[in-house]
């Protein structure tokens, strides 16, 4: 039977990120993905001037509908939400929609670089920590691990550092926790994951590429969850996702026409079918 992928984050309508990223790389992986969109923004928020439509109330309705047609999730999966309420609505809905069978996925989109990102603040990053705790694995970037646990932020680490984080991470609840953007030498960067049940690390880095884009944490993200769909264990995913991510990088850098906004995952996509 085909998976089927529950994803809840905004649409920004232009930006490539959260939504527009999911459904073309969960899909193209051969899973279902279905979407409840939090907010619809004009842009992602590095544009300026963008606007938002919250759809909160939205959540519980459509929700509801779902309950009367007895929807199945093998995973959901959580990226960019608006608002503090709505992460708690999110509880609400793990609750209702997680089977016995069913993977929940989140990745508490709120910062990067030390920073969060305009629309948040600490209130928010601690109810980010509190949706962990009902997450069967998370992935935060560095920077929102340091916000979810109280940890500083640095910019220079070392392994003992990361696995501090780690420990932190794993404190917060959920059964796996993977921090990317994990650099342990100088010209690598990659991921590193605990395994709380197997009490396990497992370290992968590819080659470090100097470039920042919107939305790569959304692409390696929407790869792990169709990989795993896929039946692939957390930890090839992670690589698959990791090498993924990382290639699209360099395509995009190598475009002459210099996009600025997002990856061209448009090109690489179809490479992704046939990672093993
Ligand atoms: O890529 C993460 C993301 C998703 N959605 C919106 C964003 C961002 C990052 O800034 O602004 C609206």
């Amino acid at each position: 039977m085909m998976k089927r992928v529950l994803t809840i984050q905004d649409i920004s309508c232009l930006g490539k990120c959260s939504v527009t990223i999911a459904l073309p790389v969960i899909s193209a992986l051969g899973v279902e993905c279905v979407i409840l969109p939090t907010a619809v923004l004009s842009t992602h928020t590095m544009f300026r001037n963008f606007t938002c439509k919250d759809l909160s109330d939205q959540i519980e309705p459509v929700c509801r509908h779902w309950q009367s047609e007895n929807v199945h999730f093998d995973a959901i999966y959580t990226g960019y939400l608006g608002t503090a309420e709505q992460i708690d609505q999110m509880k609400t809905l793990f609750a209702t929609f997680r089977a016995e069978d069913t993977t929940i996925i989140v990745d508490p989109v709120m910062a990067d670089n030390g920073r969060l990102y305009p629309a948040f603040d600490m209130a928010y990053a601690k109810k980010n920590a509190e949706l962990c705790a009902h997450a069967d694995i998370i992935v935060p970037n560095i920077t929102e691990a340091c916000f979810m646990t109280g940890t500083e932020y640095r910019e220079t680490y070392d392994e003992a550092y990361i696995k501090e984080l780690l420990s932190a991470l794993n404190d917060l609840g959920a059964r796996i926790s993977v921090l990317t953007g994990v650099s342990l030498s100088e010209g690598k960067t990659g991921v590193m994951g605990y395994d709380r049940d197997k009490d396990a690390y497992y370290v992968y880095q590819n080659d470090r590429v100097d470039a920042t884009y919107h939305g790569t944490g959304d692409l390696f993200s929407s790869t792990c969850v169709g990989e795993m769909m896929r039946g692939k264990s957390w930890q090839d995913a992670m690589r698959i996702a990791a090498d993924y991510t990382a290639h699209t990088i360099r395509v995009t850098l190598d475009n002459p026409e210099k996009p600025w906004y997002g990856v061209d995952f448009e090109k690489t996509l179809p490479e992704l079918m046939q990672a093993e």
